[in-house]
């Protein structure tokens, strides 16, 4: 039985992803090396220091002091916030509404669990804060996913106990993270890339969660 689902944020509910990339695009570039879409992948779902070392690993720049790391990482955020600054009701994913409602009726409970410390701007700006009844994200945990603490956190802010939660992801390390939490996992997005989600959906357009419901059973154990 499902008495919750728990959403990963950006790239799953919105497409936040475009503009994390345009700022780790815009950074790499001033550092002197190009990144492209591909590298990004990797970044998706990690946390921004995390992401920050893999960026300069692509980049082949090392022996950073962490006081130049995190005027690095501020940089980033700085732009990316600029970003999502400009983000409205329109920037919330295809389905997405209809989907949460649906959740909502069958009085399922619903959580953030995202790695990013802007994600109660982004809810706001978006306007879906109120159609969660817990937000657990980058400010709760500094353990990144693929480790499961921050799907654990948004459980237990739920009460409901992980075998009976469903996770939806679109990064590889958030599926793992998924997984080891011990929860049920929708992978969102290039059914490639998330080989390891229970089942993976294209978006939430046209989604319905009782027949999504039964895929999961279908799978479980496998
Ligand atoms: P911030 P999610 C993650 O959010 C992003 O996927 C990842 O690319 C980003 O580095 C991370 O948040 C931290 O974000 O810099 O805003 O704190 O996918 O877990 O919702
Ligand atoms: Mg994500």
């Amino acid at each position: 039985m499902t008495g919750a689902c728990l959403f990963d944020l950006d790239g799953v509910l919105v497409d936040t992803a475009t503009y994390h990339y345009l700022a780790w695009k815009r950074l790499a570039e001033e550092l002197g090396f190009a990144f492209s879409e591909r590298d990004n992948e990797r970044l998706k779902g990690v946390s921004r220091m995390a992401s920050l070392d893999l960026l300069l690993a692509a980049g082949g720049i090392e022996g950073l002091s962490d006081g130049d790391k995190q005027r690095l990482a501020e940089k980033k955020n700085s732009w990316y916030v600029g970003y999502i600054k400009q983000m409205t009701p329109a920037d919330v994913l295809p389905g997405v509404l209809d989907f949460l409602s649906q959740l909502r009726k069958r009085r399922i409970r619903t959580a953030i669990g995202s790695a990013s410390k802007n994600a109660p701007l982004i809810l706001e700006r978006v306007g879906i804060a109120a159609l969660f009844d817990a937000v657990i994200d980058g400010r709760h945990t500094a353990k990144a996913k693929p480790d499961p603490d921050v799907f654990l956190l948004a459980a237990a802010a739920v009460r409901v106990p992980p075998p009976d939660c469903v996770v939806f992801e679109d990064a590889a390390a958030g599926v793992e993270a998924a997984l080891q939490a011990g929860m049920r996992c929708v992978g969102v997005g290039d059914a490639g890339v998330l080989q390891r989600a229970t089942v993976v959906i294209p978006g939430f357009a046209q989604v319905k969660w009782d027949v999504l419901e039964r895929q999961l059973a279908g799978r479980e154990g496998k």
